[in-house]
C-alpha cells in the first residue's frame, strides 16, 4: 500500500470552506460557487499529498460538514423529516446538520475523545439502506483526472452503527448491520469498477470496550465484505487506542490491510506479534501522531516500524489517525517563537514526516539522512531546553500536601457562604458568557489588527460589562457575571496569559461544521505571571451590590482543548495548570469576589475509551480541580459547570469535585439527571438548566417553573439554583433578554 496518512484537514489553510459555507448559508453565494471552493480544496490536498511522495493518497476526507453525516447520506440513512422538506440534496444535507425553521438538526456529540463533533445518525426498524449517494466514487474519479490515484476513505459499517442512536426506544441499530453491509458491498463494487485499488474503512469504535456480540458482528461483516469477488483491497483503520481483541478478529478476516495507532497505547505494539493472520496482510504502522503537534522522533518511528517487519506481509508508514485534528501548516505561524516552532509538526509537516519515513523504510536511511539529522537535532533541542522547566513550579508541586486539595466540611462552608452572600432560596444566575455582539467582535478584530489601541479596546469592553451588569440588575438575577466580552475562547484566553503555553495565529482546527478553534500549545511548565481576570471581575463588582461571580476554566478543560506536551504525564501537567488557576482564585477572593466558578465542560471528553483506564484519569482530574479550588476561605463559594446531562461514568467524580454549586444541562432531559445525582449521594448545590440555550426558542416562565417543580421533587429547595443550561455566548440578545426574564420569573414563582 505504501506510506500514507489516514485523513487530512478540510476546512482550508485559510478557512476557505468556513467562509464559503457561511456565505452560502447567508444566501450570498450560489451552490455552484460553494462546490467550486470545495473542488479546489480537494484538488490542493490531493496534489500536495501526491507531491510529498506518499505511496497512497486518501480521498473522501473532504466533507461539507461532517464525515459521519456523509456516511449516513451515502447509504440513505436520512430521517423522513428531512427528506420530506423537499429540498435539493445539498440543502437536505445542511438541514440535517443545522436544522431549518421547521425541523431541528440531528443531535451532535463528541467524536471519541477528541474536540471534534459529529452528527448522530438515527437508525430505527424502518431504516432502509441503499447506495443513495455516489460522492465517494465521483471524488475518486475527480482525483484521477488530476493524475492522483486515491484510496477512498469511509466510516466503517460497525463504527457507523455504534455511533448511531436508536430512532425509537429499545431498538438496537446494530440489528441493521447485515442490511447496511449490503449497501457497503454495493459501494465497494462500484469503487472497484471505477478502478480503486484500495478502500479504507475506519473503525475507531474498536478502541473502546466491545462486547462479544459486537466482536461477532465485526467478524461477520468483514468476512462478508472480504468475500466479495469484485472489490478494492480493504484497509481497516483502528485508531484512538488499542483495538484489543478486535485485532485478532480483523487479522483473521479476509481483508488485505490493517492500519494501527502505535502512538496512543503502547500495548498495541506488543499485541501485533501475537496476532495470527497478520502475516498475509499489509500493516500501516501509525507511528506519526495524527492528533498532537510535536515533531516526530523519526529514529524511534523507524525502529518501531522495523520491529514489525516480520509480523506482516508488508509494513507501511502511517499517521496514527486522521490529520483532521491538527492545523494545516507550522509555516503559517510567523509570530510563533522560532525555537518552539522548530519542535512542531502540523499537517503539512506530518505528511513530510510520513514521506520521509516511507522512503527510509523502502530505500534505506541513507537517502533521507538530512531529514533524519534535522529531526534528531530538533528532538534533542526540545529535550534539553531550559525554558520547558521552571524550577519554582516544580518546587511548589513537590511541596504540595494532601490538605492543599481539601476544603472545610460542606456544612461549615454553607453557613459561612449564606452569612456572606445572603441569597434568597432558589438563587438565579447564568453560566458566565453573554452574547458576543457584532460590536464586541469588531472591537477585538480592530485591536488585533492594530486599528485601535489597548486603552480604547479595554474601554469598549468595560462599556460592554457595564451594559451586561445593568441588564442583569434590571432582570433581577441574584448572582451576576461580567459577561466575558474580552474573551475569544475560554481556553485560548487563559493560555495567552499563562507561561508555558504558545498561541497560534492561524492554527485552526475544525470543531464542528464551519466552526473552528485554535488550540493553544502547552509546551512547558505552566505558571501565571500576573492576574488574568481580576480586573474585569472587580470592575463588574464595583458596579453592583449583588455578588459578581468570577469565571475561570478548569485544569482538565485547559488540557483537553490544548495540544499538550508528551514529555510528562497529563496528571503532572494538570497539576501545574491547577496551581496557576488556584493563584487566580485566591486573587479574585482577595479582590472581594465571593463566588468563583471553575468550568470543566471537558471532564467527560477526556475520559479514556476503555473502562480500565478510567479510574486513574478520574483521580487526577478530580485532584487537579480540587487543587485549583481549595485554600480559599469557607465563605468563598466555588461553582462549577459541566456541559452535558449524561453523567454515567463520571458521576462519582462530580461528587468528588466537592464544588459548592454545580450547574448542568437538564432542560432537554426534563431534570432526570437529578435522580442520578441523588442516587450517588450528591449533597451540594445544583443548578439544573431550565432553559436550553442550544435552541433559539425562548421558553416561557411556566415551562421553566414546571421544570423547577420537577427538580424540587428530587432536590430540596435549599440546594437548588436556577440558571440556563450553558453559556449565552452563541445566542442573540433578542432571545437572551426575554429568556432571562422568564428564568427570574420562574424562580420567584417557585419561591413564593
Ligand atoms: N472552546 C474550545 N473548544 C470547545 C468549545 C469552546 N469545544 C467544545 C465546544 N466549545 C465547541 N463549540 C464551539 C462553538 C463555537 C465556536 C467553536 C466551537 C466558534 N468558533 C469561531 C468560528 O469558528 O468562527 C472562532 C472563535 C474564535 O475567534 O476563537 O464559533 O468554547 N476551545
Ligand atoms: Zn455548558
Amino acid at each position: 500500500i505504501g506510506s500514507t496518512v489516514l485523513g487530512h484537514p478540510r476546512i482550508g489553510p485559510n478557512r476557505e470552506l468556513k467562509r464559503a459555507l457561511e456565505s452560502y448559508w447567508a444566501g450570498r453565494i450560489s451552490e455552484a460557487d460553494l462546490r467550486e471552493v470545495a473542488r479546489e480544496l480537494r484538488a490542493d490536498t490531493w496534489l500536495s499529498l501526491a507531491r510529498a511522495g506518499l505511496g497512497s493518497v486518501p480521498s473522501g476526507t473532504f466533507s461539507y460538514y461532517d464525515h459521519v453525516l456523509d456516511t449516513a447520506v451515502t447509504f440513505g440513512a436520512v430521517p423522513r423529516r428531512y427528506a420530506e422538506l423537499g429540498l435539493g440534496a445539498l440543502d437536505t444535507y445542511f438541514a440535517m446538520a443545522r436544522g431549518t425553521s421547521e425541523v431541528p438538526p440531528l443531535e451532535m456529540t463528541k467524536w471519541f475523545d477528541t474536540n471534534y463533533h459529529y452528527l448522530v445518525p438515527e437508525i430505527g426498524p424502518d431504516s432502509r439502506f441503499s447506495l443513495s449517494d455516489r460522492t465517494a466514487v465521483e471524488q475518486f474519479r475527480e482525483a484521477r483526472k488530476l493524475g492522483v490515484e486515491t484510496r477512498p476513505v469511509l466510516v466503517g459499517p460497525l463504527t457507523f452503527l455504534l455511533l448511531s442512536k436508536p430512532a425509537e426506544d429499545g431498538f438496537d441499530p446494530l440489528d441493521k448491520l447485515p442490511e447496511l453491509t449490503d449497501a457497503y458491498e454495493q459501494l465497494l463494487r462500484e469503487l472497484h469498477r471505477a478502478g480503486a485499488q484500495w478502500v479504507q474503512l475506519d473503525e475507531p469504535a474498536l478502541a473502546a470496550d466491545r462486547t462479544p456480540r459486537e466482536l461477532d458482528a465485526l467478524r461477520d461483516t468483514y468476512r462478508r465484505l472480504g468475500d466479495l469477488a469484485e472489490r478494492p483491497a480493504i484497509l481497516t483503520a483502528c485508531y484512538f487506542g488499542d483495538p484489543g481483541e478486535a485485532l485478532g478478529v480483523l487479522a483473521a478476516a479476509p481483508i488485505e490491510g490493517i492500519a494501527l495507532d502505535l502512538v496512543t497505547d503502547p500495548s498495541t505494539q506488543d499485541r501485533i506479534a501475537g496476532a495470527a493472520g497478520l502475516s498475509d496482510k499489509a500493516l500501516v504502522a501509525g507511528v506519526v501522531d495524527g492528533r498532537n503537534i510535536w515533531r516526530a522522533d523519526l529514529d524511534r518511528c523507524l525502529t518501531t516500524a522495523a520491529t514489525l517487519l516480520g509480523s506482516a506481509r508488508e509494513v507501511a508508514i502511517g499517521s496514527s489517525c486522521s490529520l483532521l485534528h491538527v492545523p494545516y501548516d507550522v509555516d503559517a505561524e510567523p509570530d510563533l517563537d522560532p525555537q518552539v516552532a522548530s519542535w512542531l509538526s502540523f499537517a503539512a509537516q506530518k505528511v513530510r514526516e510520513v514521506g520521509t519515513l516511507g522512503r527510509a523504510l523502502s530505500e534505506g536511511r541513507d537517502v533521507v539522512a538530512t531529514e533524519l539529522a534535522e529531526a534528531r537535532s530538533a528532538i534533542a533541542d526540545r529535550a534539553r531546553a531550559e525554558r520547558v522547566r521552571h524550577h519554582r513550579v516544580r518546587a511548589r508541586i513537590e511541596a504540595l500536601r494532601p490538605e492543599d486539595s481539601r476544603r472545610a466540611d460542606y456544612r461549615t462552608r454553607q453557613e459561612a457562604q449564606q452569612e456572606s452572600l445572603r441569597l434568597p432560596p432558589l438563587p438565579s444566575t447564568t453560566i458566565g458568557s453573554f452574547p458576543q455582539t457584532t460590536d464586541v467582535r469588531k472591537a477585538r478584530a480592530a485591536f488585533r489588527a492594530g486599528r485601535i489601541d489597548q486603552s480604547t479596546y479595554r474601554q469598549r469592553m468595560r462599556d460592554e460589562v457595564e451594559r451586561v451588569i445593568a441588564l442583569q440588575e434590571d432582570v433581577g438575577l441574584d448572582v451576576l457575571v461580567h459577561g466575558e466580552p474580552e474573551r475569544n475562547d475560554m481556553v485560548q484566553y487563559f493560555a495567552e496569559q499563562l507561561e508555558g503555553f504558545a498561541a497560534t495565529e492561524n492554527g485552526w482546527v475544525q470543531s464542528y461544521g464551519s466552526r473552528c478553534v485554535r488550540p493553544p500549545i502547552l509546551f512547558g511548565d505552566v505558571w501565571r505571571p500576573e492576574p488574568m481576570t481580576v480586573e474585569w471581575a472587580s470592575y463588574a463588582q464595583r458596579l453592583t451590590d449583588k455578588p459578581v461571580k468570577g469565571m475561570l476554566t478548569g485544569p482538565v478543560t485547559m488540557l483537553a482543548w490544548s495540544f499538550v506536551r508528551d514529555d510528562q504525564t497529563q496528571a503532572d501537567t494538570a497539576r501545574q495548570v491547577a496551581l496557576a488557576i488556584r493563584d487566580e482564585v485566591h486573587d479574585l477572593e482577595a479582590a472581594g469576589i465571593r463566588v468563583v466558578q471553575v468550568d470543566e465542560p471537558a471532564l467527560r471528553e477526556l475520559l479514556p475509551l476503555r473502562a480500565e483506564q478510567r479510574p486513574p484519569y478520574l483521580e487526577w482530574a478530580v485532584e487537579s480541580f480540587r487543587l485549583a479550588t481549595s485554600g480559599v476561605s469557607e465563605a468563598t463559594q466555588i461553582h462549577t459547570h459541566l456541559c452535558y446531562s449524561e453523567f454515567g461514568d463520571v458521576i462519582d467524580a462530580i461528587v468528588a469535585l466537592d464544588a459548592d454549586v454545580t450547574s448542568i444541562e437538564a432542560a432537554r432531559s426534563r431534570m432526570e439527571v437529578l435522580a442520578d445525582l441523588n442516587e450517588v449521594g450528591f449533597q451540594r448545590g445544583v443548578g439544573p438548566g431550565v432553559y436550553d440555550i442550544h435552541s433559539p426558542r425562548v421558553p416561557d416562565a411556566h415551562e421553566m417553573a414546571d421544570l423547577l417543580e420537577a427538580a424540587r421533587a428530587a432536590v430540596p429547595a435549599e440546594r437548588l439554583w436556577v440558571n440556563p443550561d450553558c453559556g449565552l455566548k452563541t445566542r442573540d440578545y433578542a432571545q437572551v433578554e426575554p429568556a432571562l426574564r422568564n428564568v427570574v420569573k420562574a424562580a420567584r414563582q417557585l419561591r413564593s
